[in-house]
């Protein structure tokens, strides 16, 4: 095996006999092979969707399969085997439609023609992995587009599942993934990962328009951090359609829901404040589920990533849906046309378990999305005007295990009395319980969201631009201080860059899957960085 898609790889440049984030070298393979088919797919979807003949059913199978390959979502090794013949099956129907249409498929790539059974995968999976590209920076430059697209991909499910997809968007995946099949020059695959960033943001405010259609926009609210004592169930993950449908069936049933992690930003959203059971966050972020998952002590929803390997001691007690999977955990299955997911099993067994011990008591306050910071914008403008704003720190994105992103917690508390932090994602649970105070009414750290909601701060940032009369979003005095973990902050940094922001900070570490070529790339042309010690970047930043 051999990935190196999230921050936490080995050494900072590849995991190679077993992921750091508990993925084995199996399944490692076979979401390589899985991809190579998809691959596959996608040169011929491309010349379908040309000739017109291209199906739903196909952009859907690429979107989930991307999806099921971002870190910590699935690792299971039969589903990925399964995945791989639904794959080349799907191909193949592909081709057939290709050859109905009376257009001559695309053959000249071995994702296209290669077939084999499940006995072959492995074998398969060694020969057509990362490492089959022998150009580092050609290899850099497909993997960086790649991992956008995979956090594009997951994107685009969330706000698929509430009914909105876009076929550019779709296309736009395709015709990345079949660009990797090619011998392209350095220059043209990076201008696919610009326009990548393009489609990073129409997925971003797709998702955003779904999310608000269907659940209002988010508004200040404050969020419970302790527990009552009623039998409950905790929700991870982003999905928000599964977080409904297990609110609608758990009223009235006498079990509590809790959110956990990413779930958090549910509560923002007008839509879930009816539901009386709808208690409260429980815990942090996602890598600490080992120790919080145990002391819940009730059922245990993952609807999308983080999933961490889950310990015996509470094993049994962990749901699993959508794309995400691991051996020996209970699926639930996907919602057949027009019905919900039956949460029937789950909340039987949250009748059965102890209530959730208590970790802490007391409240966090977010729901600052677009909508919501607009409408204080006249106060928001005033400070600034003011002095009493001197600057925005937009610190989105994810959290994870590594000691040193504590100097996101340490940046946060040295932070001058006279800025205000921007979060969206995971990210935030460094120092969303820190009393950092407010001023004049605004609060210190401003949580947007889920990292998806990373879009409504650049809605918020090009405002202020207008507001202030400003031709460029750089000349706003806000700086970008970004903890990225897996592919959505790829796809997010992406979207970013397109925008035209310019000078973000990337920590904890650089991604190991950058060339240093292409690192030089992105330092040169957009200014991206890195973290050094708090001191010496606040002083950085203040400048
Ligand atoms: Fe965090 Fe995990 Fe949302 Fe990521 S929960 S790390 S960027 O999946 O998706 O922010
Ligand atoms: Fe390693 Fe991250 Fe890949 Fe897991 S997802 S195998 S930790 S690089």
């Amino acid at each position: 095996m051999f990935c190196y898609q999230c921050q936490e790889t080995a050494k900072g440049s590849g995991c190679t006999l077993r992921g750091v984030c508990g993925k084995t070298a199996d399944v490692a393979n076979l979401q390589d092979l899985l991809i190579y088919v998809l691959k596959g797919i996608s040169v011929l979807n491309v010349q379908a969707r040309e000739a017109g003949v291209n199906k739903p059913a196909v952009d859907v199978f690429v979107m989930e399969a991307l999806f099921s390959t971002i870190t910590n979502a699935n690792f299971d090794k039969a589903y990925f085997v399964g995945k791989v013949q639904d794959a080349l099956a799907i191909r193949d129907q592909v081709k057939a439609e290709l050859f109905q249409a009376g257009v001559a498929p695309q053959e000249s790539h071995d994702s296209v023609t290669w077939t084999d059974g499940p006995y072959a995968f492995e074998a398969k999976a060694e020969a057509v992995g990362i490492l089959a590209t022998e150009n580092e920076d050609v290899r850099s430059l497909r993997e960086l587009l790649t991992y956008g697209v995979k956090g594009m991909a997951a994107y685009a499910e969330h706000a698929y599942t509430l009914g909105y997809g876009q076929d550019g968007i779709f296309a736009f995946m395709q015709r990345a993934l079949k660009a990797t099949t090619e011998e392209l020059s350095a220059d043209q695959l990076v201008s696919l990962v610009l326009e990548c960033g393009k489609f990073g943001v129409d997925v971003m405010a797709l998702l955003d328009q779904a999310n608000t259609t269907t659940y209002g926009n988010p508004e200040i609210t404050k969020v419970n951090i302790g527990v009552r004592n009623n039998p409950a169930i905790l929700i991870s993950g982003h999905d928000l359609k599964d977080l409904e449908e297990l609110l609608e069936q758990t009223k009235g049933t006498g079990v509590d829901v809790y959110t956990h992690g990413e779930m958090l930003p549910a509560h923002y959203y007008p839509f879930f404040k009816k539901y009386d059971n709808f208690v409260g966050n429980y815990g942090n972020a996602w890598w600490l589920q080992d120790k919080e998952f145990a002391s819940f002590n009730g059922p245990i929803l993952m609807t999308t990533n983080c999933l961490v390997t889950p310990k015996e001691s509470y094993k049994d007690r962990v749901y699993v849906t959508g794309v995400v999977g691991f051996e020996g955990l209970k699926q639930i299955p996907a919602r057949a046309a027009g019905q919900s997911k039956d949460f029937s099993g789950l909340i039987a067994h949250a009748k059965q378990c102890p209530a959730p011990q208590e970790l802490e008591q007391g409240e966090i306050v977010g729901g600052f999305a677009h909508n919501q910071v607009l409408s204080l914008a006249d106060k928001v403008v005033e400070a600034v005007k003011a002095g009493a704003i001197k600057k925005f720190f937009v610190m989105a994105g994810c959290d994870g295990r590594m000691k040193s992103r504590d100097y996101y917690s340490e940046f946060a508390k040295a932070l001058p009395q006279d800025t205000v932090i921007l979060t969206a994602g995971c990210a935030k649970y460094r120092y969303n319980k820190l009393p950092l105070g407010d001023i004049g009414g605004i609060p210190r750290v401003l949580d947007a969201g889920q990292c998806n909601d990373s879009y409504s701060l650049a809605v918020i940032a090009l405002k202020l631009k207008e507001v202030f009369g400003l031709d460029d979003v750089n000349q706003l005095p806000i700086a970008y201080n970004i903890a990225w973990y897996e592919q959505k902050a790829v796809i997010v940094l992406l979207a970013l860059l397109y925008l035209g922001v310019k000078n973000i900070h990337l920590g904890p570490t650089l991604p190991g899957f950058l060339s240093p070529n292409v690192a030089k790339v992105l330092v040169e042309t957009f200014g991206i960085g890195g973290v050094g010690s708090v001191e010496d970047d606040l002083k950085m930043f203040m400048a």
